[in-house]
């Protein structure tokens, strides 16, 4: 169409940089869930939002490409209110982005770190993206100079969450919202790919930033603010008995498993009007 190639060729020509600091960025954002809200109403939100969820400033020249991954099953509702709130924000900040929701097929146990491999190296295919951000379905940002670009060490971006009384729940905490550049993901050699089910791979990736010899940046309190959508713990992600034991042996499985051993069969790759959704076949449990 007419005006997706007046702006490809607007950046062709040389259009200048965005600003450093978006124009266009707010402070707190307030955060609700309006009932009755649906996928057509945040698409109408969101014109300048085209196939697979992406989206380049239209009158300047992006400074960075941010991914954003999102592991997911069976929480439609929380991602609608997720996108609801994640288009207007990145658009705010001047973001050349694409939105990847990654699918689990099929009822066996979740694993979010695995499908946030899958999502690496399938949004990696598409575009040279240059930031990834690995992001819960169920966290909403609350401010919006959490910007979400990468920083010279990987970054956790969801420091104080509504649930932990807006505050670290540990110090070496690294779950909800965290990024991460091509980079920094190939020396930890990405994720682990075999914590099925609720709780311990958030830690093993946390621990992974510092084997890899790097370290892990914050922004501040007032800015990494998120509220979470509240929801029962999810049938097919019961809490994982063997966390505590694979979490003491991260040093030395970290270099044997992750984004070099990672085996999925991807079932389908749609690109719909306000993401990517990408259906995975990752196995099951060896
Ligand atoms: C921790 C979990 C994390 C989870 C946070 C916040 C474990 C490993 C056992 C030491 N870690 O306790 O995965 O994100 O709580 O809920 O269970």
């Amino acid at each position: 169409n007419l005006s997706q190639l007046s702006r490809a060729r607007g950046h062709e020509d040389g259009m200048a940089y965005c600003p450093r600091t978006s124009p266009l960025i707010g402070g707190p954002i307030h955060v609700s869930f309006p009932s009755g809200l649906t996928l057509r109403e945040v698409e109408k939100k969101n014109p300048l939002v085209v196939r697979g969820g992406r989206y380049r400033p239209p009158d300047c020249l992006a400074r960075h490409r941010t991914a954003i991954i999102i592991p997911h099953r069976h929480r439609e509702h929380h991602l609608k209110f997720l996108l609801y709130y994640l288009h207007p924000f990145l658009q705010r900040q001047q973001l050349h982005y694409g939105i990847y929701v990654i699918h689990q097929a099929g009822n066996y146990t979740f694993n979010r770190a695995k499908l946030m491999n899958v999502g690496f190296q399938e949004a990696m295919k598409e575009e040279d993206w240059d930031c990834l951000f690995f992001h819960d379905v169920d966290l909403i940002p609350e401010d919006d100079r959490n910007t979400y670009i990468c920083d010279g060490n990987p970054k956790h971006a969801a420091i104080a969450m509504d649930k932990f009384g807006y505050k670290l729940p540990y110090k070496m905490y690294f779950g909800g919202v965290s990024a991460l550049t091509p980079l920094h993901y190939l020396k930890m050699n990405g994720f682990p790919n075999n914590y099925w089910g609720w709780g311990g791979e958030d830690d093993d990736i946390g621990a992974r930033v510092s084997l890899a010899g790097m370290y892990i940046t914050r922004p501040s309190l007032k800015v990494g603010r998120y509220k979470m959508i509240k929801h029962v713990l999810d049938k097919g992600n019961d809490r994982n008995p063997k966390r505590f034991n694979m979490l003491a042996k991260t040093r030395q499985t970290w270099k044997l498993d992750g984004m070099n051993t990672a085996e999925f069969e991807i079932i389908s790759r749609q690109h719909l009007p306000l993401y990517t959704n990408i259906t995975v076949n990752i196995g099951t449990e060896a």
